[in-house]
């Protein structure tokens, strides 16, 4: 079996936090297929978060979604949270599923629009203050379907002074989180497209400013871990939105697609001193369409560890041996042998020898959990996708 000795010290410090919509129904703009045991609240969406922390010690925070986790009191939700074992962490706001933002949100000609949608972040500010939540991640679905349709430079003048405003609310502590998508829903062309356009905004706005890199937002073909060296280098990589995918946003379970990638992320990640580093958030960002959606995160963060352990075991100082002296076939083969490295006999025994099922799909299987939620709740919410 894998000897982890060396590198279970970073592997318990492993957090990753979830997304309250990752427990929502969601679908595809074809179909929302209904689950039975859908939360009905966003109170049930943390309980049942809260699973996946409880069969894993992986998952101790979960990211809220504004309006789509509206409720009367914070604090209380806050409580519920901390009574169930785990915290909230990143606010994400919502300006995409509002008339007013059809042709822009932060970026809009109109600066009545604007104003609305700079308020929104404000109100997401006063939600940060009450849950103790330290990121506000502001993904836009900002952009132009034609040439022509708007001034794309005039949109990037308004969008940083839109963000300006945004940012001088947020508090000492805490952080602006800028995501970048390359397309989606604006077919031709997106106000922050890319991690440059992200950076640049960001570094515009100051020290508490970061990029978030979501793996699922690129180009098909682009190398995405070389993004993250770049911006660790930068200095400006404040969080990862985690997920897989075969064509474009599919939101699939992290690992799932690709393996390898998400190995070379992590890899990179470790490297540039990225990893068990409060500066960068692992969030994950995915919908269940069609599996059950605990044990669809329970597997996400099961990938995200098994991929860490393996990125872990890298044998650095050989690897810098090999690349020093140009041997690159000798190199390509130990990053290689770690990848092709099974951990998971020993990931189960270490989590057992930690109080943690060795197995915790199979334990969450068998807990009844599923089959209560199922029994007592009828009627549950949409994740916010065409809700
Ligand atoms: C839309 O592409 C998106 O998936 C972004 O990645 C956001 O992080 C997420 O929705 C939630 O707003
Ligand atoms: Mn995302
Ligand atoms: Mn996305």
């Amino acid at each position: 079996m894998t000897d982890l000795t060396d590198i279970t010290t970073p592997l318990a410090a492993q957090a990753i936090e979830l997304p309250s919509w990752a427990f929502g129904n969601s679908g595809t703009r074809f179909k929302v297929f209904g689950s039975p045991g859908t939360p009905r609240d966003p109170f049930e969406k943390i309980s049942d978060a809260a699973q996946v922390h409880k069969h894993t010690g992986l998952a101790p925070t979960v990211a809220l979604h504004i309006p789509w986790d509206l409720v009367d009191s914070y604090s209380d939700l806050r409580k519920h949270a901390e009574d169930n074992g785990v915290g909230l962490g990143t606010v994400n706001s919502n300006t995409f599923q509002d008339d007013d933002y059809k042709l822009g949100s932060v970026t809009h000609s109109d600066p009545k629009v604007r104003q609305k949608a700079i308020d929104h972040h404000f109100a997401c500010i006063d939600v940060m203050n009450e849950t103790g939540s330290r990121d506000l991640k502001i993904w836009l679905a900002d952009g132009t379907n034609y040439p022509g349709q708007d001034d794309i430079r005039a949109r990037q003048d308004r969008l940083a002074d839109s963000l300006a405003k945004i940012y001088e609310r947020i508090g000492e502590d805490q952080r602006l989180v800028l995501e970048y998508k390359f397309f989606e829903p604006a077919f031709y062309h997106t106000d922050v497209p890319d991690w440059g356009t992200s950076y640049a905004h960001t570094a515009a706005l100051g020290d508490r400013a970061f990029v978030c890199l979501d793996t699922g937002h690129h180009a098909p073909g682009t190398n995405i871990e070389f993004i993250v060296a770049q911006l660790l280098r930068l200095g400006k990589l404040g969080s990862f939105d985690f997920n897989s995918r075969f064509y474009a946003d599919d939101d699939l379970i992290v690992g799932a697609a690709d393996p390898f990638q998400l190995f070379r992320i992590l890899y990179e990640v470790i490297r540039g001193g990225g990893y068990a580093n409060p500066d960068v958030a692992f969030m994950l960002d995915q919908c269940h369409n069609i599996e059950k959606k605990i044990p669809g995160q329970i597997r996400s963060v099961l990938n995200v560890q098994e991929m860490t352990a393996r990125a872990l075991l890298v044998d650095t100082e050989a690897l810098k041996k090999a690349q020093a002296c140009g041997d690159v076939l000798g190199a390509n083969g130990i990053l290689m042998d770690a990848f092709y490295t099974d951990v998971r006999p020993a990931l189960a025994e270490w989590r057992e020898s930690r109080g943690l099922p060795g197995d915790p799909m199979k334990a969450y299987a068998a807990s009844g959990y599923q089959e209560k939620i199922e029994a007592e709740r009828v009627g549950g919410t949409q994740a916010g996708w065409g809700a």
